[in-house]
């Protein structure tokens, strides 16, 4: 049943007067007024399972009506601490001001024209900025997208046309996306595949360095892959290695140090274009601009999407000008790929990225992260493993005992958070992990207080 329009303007309007804007003038606390999910948030998810897909999930019961800073509030005045960021999105912090008054000024002179049909400053400013700040000092050149599946799709489709070449590999706990190739590139089946095939064809999987489970030195894990890409591939075939240089959805998994680096090489002297998904890794999460640097690596193309754009859908593909410059002439786009309003947030984004410090505060959090997890993990042997670069730390829960995957205690530690209103995410392929990837934008006092949250709901556990 559709809800009256009246009704949906008074809740509207009230929720406005209840609480302020976002951004970060909204108060910066914990605050839980009923239980979570609230009566006006459980009146939202009753409509969502009435009218929206059931393969469309949700992480937090909550109805969301503003965001900002460290916080985001729902519509019955709970207040959660935010250690997700929209999955690594609002990097810059939600509704930042600077963002909201680029896209605000936008909006009112041109929402789209297509860059294919009319091209405008925008679109270009933001390729000429991800020319200049993404690794290595080479010629470069980009083109935009709006879903980081999509940039996927697109350097796949490049380096192709490239290196005449049509095989593709990618690595064990891999995430690329929910389209059809992306699909193909994900590793995990559940809940990403299942019963979503036939898949895109000429991909092949390579196993990772995960340091914490294969006990490979960096060197070790990639002549590893190596052989495996040569024997069952063969550099004849490959047009790309795909990797993300932290991998995300697949457990927060940091490689040895010298498997990226090894692989790189590899693939410039077989003729293969290196890919570096920088999907989630991007714009100074890992305390880096970039985690390719974290590592010392160059890609040949990089692709972007999530804290480009402040919250605003936008994506890239950015490369070396001859790799980028292969495809013929109309080859490459779409409708709304580099949308006016989302490149005029990037340029926003970007600019607070290169000069408000965002770098060292990653670092910062990466620290405080660092060390109270660690702290945590002495006293408790059910954390395995705490690692990352950055704002992209994560807690791997094991069986002390045997060393298995424990998704069932990481369920529940994550449950128990969020109804104590600290938003945290889960990930891995054994779904054992718990991420921490708050806005950079969040107080040092709300980062403290969501690990004192996460480490009560893990003793209570
Ligand atoms: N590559 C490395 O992390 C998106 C997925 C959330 P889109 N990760 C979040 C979910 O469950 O759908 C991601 C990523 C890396 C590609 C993508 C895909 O980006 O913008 O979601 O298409």
């Amino acid at each position: 049943m559709s809800r009256p329009l009246t009704l949906a303007l008074m809740s509207a309007v009230d929720t406005v007067t209840e609480t302020p804007l976002g951004g970060p003038s909204l108060p910066q606390e914990r605050r839980l007024v009923t239980s979570i999910p609230g009566p006006r948030s459980q009146e939202l998810l009753d409509r969502k399972s009435g009218a929206v897909a059931a393969g469309v999930g949700h992480t937090a019961p909550v109805h969301a009506v503003a965001a900002g800073g460290g916080v985001i509030v729902d519509a019955d005045g709970n207040s959660l601490i935010d250690l997700g960021s929209g999955i690594a999105v609002t990097t810059i912090g939600n509704a930042h001001p600077k963002v909201v008054e680029a896209v605000q000024a936008q909006v009112a002179q041109f929402t789209h024209t297509c860059f294919m049909i009319a091209p405008y400053d925008g679109y270009v400013s933001v390729a000429e900025a991800l020319n200049r700040i993404t690794p290595g000092d080479h010629a470069k050149k980009s083109a935009l997208f709006n879903s980081g599946a999509e940039a996927v799709e697109n350097a796949v489709k490049i380096a192709r046309k490239f290196t005449g070449k049509q095989a593709v590999v990618a690595f064990d706990h891999g995430y690329h996306g929910r389209t059809n190739l992306t699909m193909a590139l994900t590793a995990k089946s559940m809940p990403y595949k299942s019963g979503f095939g036939p898949f895109a064809s000429e991909i092949y999987r390579a196993p990772l360095s995960y340091p914490f489970r294969d006990g490979l030195s960096g060197a070790d894990a990639a002549k590893k892959a190596i052989s495996i890409i040569e024997k069952q591939v063969g550099a004849d075939n490959l047009a790309a290695v795909i990797i993300e240089p932290i991998q995300g959805e697949g457990g927060f998994i940091v490689p040895a140090d010298a498997f990226l680096p090894a692989l790189v090489e590899w693939c410039r002297a077989n003729g293969v274009v290196f890919i570096a998904d920088e999907i989630q890794t991007g714009f100074a999460r890992t305390g880096e601009m970039f985690a390719s640097e974290v590592f010392g690596i160059v890609p040949d193309l990089i692709t972007t999407a999530k804290g480009i754009a402040g919250g605003l859908p936008l994506a890239a593909v950015t490369g070396r000008a001859e790799i980028m410059d292969a495809s013929h002439a109309g080859g490459l786009g779409g409708t709304y790929g580099g949308n006016p309003i989302a490149c005029a947030a990037a340029l926003a984004a970007i600019d607070v990225f290169e000069n408000d410090g965002m770098i060292q505060r990653a670092r910062e959090i990466g620290a405080i992260l660092t060390e109270r997890l660690g702290g945590i993990q002495a006293a408790d042997p059910r954390i395995g493993e705490v690692r990352g670069h950055g704002a992209m730390i994560a807690a791997e829960f094991v069986d002390p005992e045997t060393g298995e995957p424990d998704p069932a205690l990481t369920a529940a530690v994550a449950k128990a958070c969020i109804a104590e209103g600290v938003i945290v995410l889960t990930c891995g392929t054994y779904g054992n992990v718990i991420r921490f990837l708050p806005p950079l934008s969040i107080t040092d006092g709300l980062l403290h207080e969501g690990i004192d949250v996460v480490a009560a709901a893990l003793a209570a556990s």
